[in-house]
């Protein structure tokens, strides 16, 4: 049955169950509305956090020049990562997993169906707690994402709404994890093995046992912070006894699988798109499989390498350094199988590859400048810097965003049951890749010519790269407008999609009768 937008495919029977209007939204356990919930809110917190970009952005226009006091920029640094962590990535994913994950193994729903249902509606709570934060005495955190103490436990109450919010999205985030580890275990369809499972669902199957492991860590950073602030502890104030860079040490031991959080699915993404549009099966499954669980229990031994320069010993320096190289190893395999499923494949280029392949060229461009900032004598020198700045983006913005609109241009017509516009598809991705990569290339060099991060002006041999970065930021903050254009058009209407959109490509995906369907690709389905 096509799909429209929550699928009112089961508003059949009992319509006297099923409220219409607002009601239907708030009470809805259907995880095709659920997804679409998740997706728009997602897209709605893109938005507030970009608009905070752009705020950055305009303050650094220039040196000398003012648009917000420095306070204020402070805080925009702050809210822009975690709303983009918290508000705006993990629920993008949430989304398409919630609206993936059962079409793709064969289930009905979700295991827990209501508990899909609270799962994101906990989430317009911590979002309002994170926004109206700015307009408390004192304003939001002004401390960055990582609200390190001892300045977090000195800041005003803006500091506790963040401190909350945390823990609402990471109870969130949980009861969404084990939702899908529990759908995917227990509610496979017959014939449905683990290594026949689309490899999406083992991407989302390996972060949700991440989320479940790693986000507990963090609410128990954060209430450590909380009862220093309030209750009289010294968890990290040194003159009570306790540590600062303690703190460091747990919020890190969250932090760095919170990466492999945002990125794992976005590679589940990646591997559902480019074997669709090179009309072949993916390269080395298995070894995808294997390698993906490698990065994350590799991703829990590596933490320190963000705290090279808080005078840890050389034998730890050299430890999380190595330790931190060997991801490169299965982060390889999985590029190379990237590449190998395109190798002498009946490529297209509709906008869903586009993205991918862009993710493909930038992502790895971000795991480099990951391995240079990996080597503890070149971070001492690059610590805080725009180099950590322009590589951290390549991972999250050209990784993580790109790979989610790869996502959405791909499933929109299995969603909204029309076709997309092509033509702006395309114009959105190459706007996209030309300003994103303004935006943040050049930020290398100024990382390299010393400019730190999270200060509002800078030295005036700063200037030329800052406007070019700051025109760039603007120019990719407006193109992302084109995508709310593709998605309301193709939701109002456009040429009926089939059910199977791409013309059968993506048969390798749709895997609900199971076992799945065989191919030989012996002939190639053509997309007009
Ligand atoms: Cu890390």
């Amino acid at each position: 049955m096509a799909a429209i937008p929550g699928g009112a495919d089961h508003a059949h029977d009992h319509a006297h169950d099923h409220p219409s209007g607002i009601m239907r939204w708030v009470t809805t356990t259907n995880h095709k509305d659920i997804g679409s919930m998740y997706l728009w809110f997602s897209f709605a917190m893109f938005i507030v956090g970009g608009i905070m970009a752009m705020v950055i952005r305009a303050e650094l226009f220039e040196p000398g020049l003012q648009v917000v006091d420095p306070d204020r920029f402070n805080q925009m640094t702050t809210l822009h990562g975690l709303i983009m962590v918290f508000g705006a990535i993990m629920p993008a994913f949430v989304g398409f997993a919630n609206w993936m994950i059962p079409l793709m193994i064969g289930a009905s729903d979700m295991a827990f169906a209501r508990m899909n249902n609270w799962s994101f509606w906990l989430l317009p709570p911590a979002a309002i707690l994170l926004t109206t934060s700015l307009l408390v005495p004192g304003g939001a955190a002004a401390s960055g994402w990582t609200l390190y103490p001892p300045l977090t436990v000195q800041m005003g109450m803006g500091m506790d709404m963040a401190i909350f919010a945390v823990h609402i999205l990471g109870i969130s985030s949980i009861m969404g994890s084990i939702n899908i580890v529990t759908t995917i275990l227990n509610m496979r369809a017959p014939g449905m093995t683990l290594m026949k499972m689309p490899l999406f669902c083992w991407t989302w199957l390996i972060t949700a046992y991440l989320v479940i492991a790693v986000m507990p860590v963090l609410a128990g950073a954060v209430t450590m912070i909380l009862t220093d602030r309030h209750f009289g502890t010294s968890f990290f104030n040194a003159a009570g006894g306790g540590d600062p860079v303690l703190y460091q040490h747990i919020f890190w031991f969250f932090g760095h699988p919170e990466v492999y959080i945002i990125a794992i699915p976005a590679f589940g993404v990646v591997s559902q798109v480019i074997p669709a549009f090179s009309r072949k099966p993916l390269f080395g499954y298995a070894s995808m499989v294997y390698a993906t669980s490698s990065i994350a229990i590799l991703s829990f031994i590596v933490w320190a390498h963000h705290m090279y320069t808080v005078g840890m010993p050389v034998a730890g320096q050299l430890y999380f350094m190595f330790a931190t190289m060997l991801i490169a190893i299965p982060t390889g395999v999985k590029v190379f199988n990237w590449v190998a499923t395109m190798w002498r494949g009946s490529l297209s280029f509709e906008t869903p590859m586009l993205f991918s392949i862009g993710f493909l060229f930038l992502f790895t461009l971000g795991g480099f400048s990951g391995l240079v900032l990996s080597m503890t004598a070149v971070d001492v020198q690059l610590h805080d810097s725009y180099y950590v700045v322009a590589h951290f983006h390549y991972v999250m913005v050209a990784g993580a965003l790109f790979s989610a609109y790869a996502g959405a241009y791909y499933w929109l017509p299995k969603w909204t049951g029309h076709m997309y516009d092509e033509k702006l598809g395309k114009l959105h991705f190459w706007l996209s890749l030309v300003f994103f990569n303004m935006t943040f290339f050049v930020q290398h060099f100024l990382g390299l010519a010393g400019m730190p991060r999270r200060i509002p002006d800078y030295a005036l041999q700063f200037a030329e790269f800052n406007m070019i970065s700051s025109i760039g930021a603007f120019g990719f903050g407006l193109s992302q407008l084109v995508f709310l254009v593709v998605v309301l058009k193709c939701l109002k209407g456009g040429e009926k999609a089939s059910a199977k959109p791409w013309d059968g490509a993506e048969g390798l995906e749709w895997t609900v009768p199971s076992p799945a369907p065989h191919h030989t690709f012996e002939t190639p389905p053509i997309i007009k």
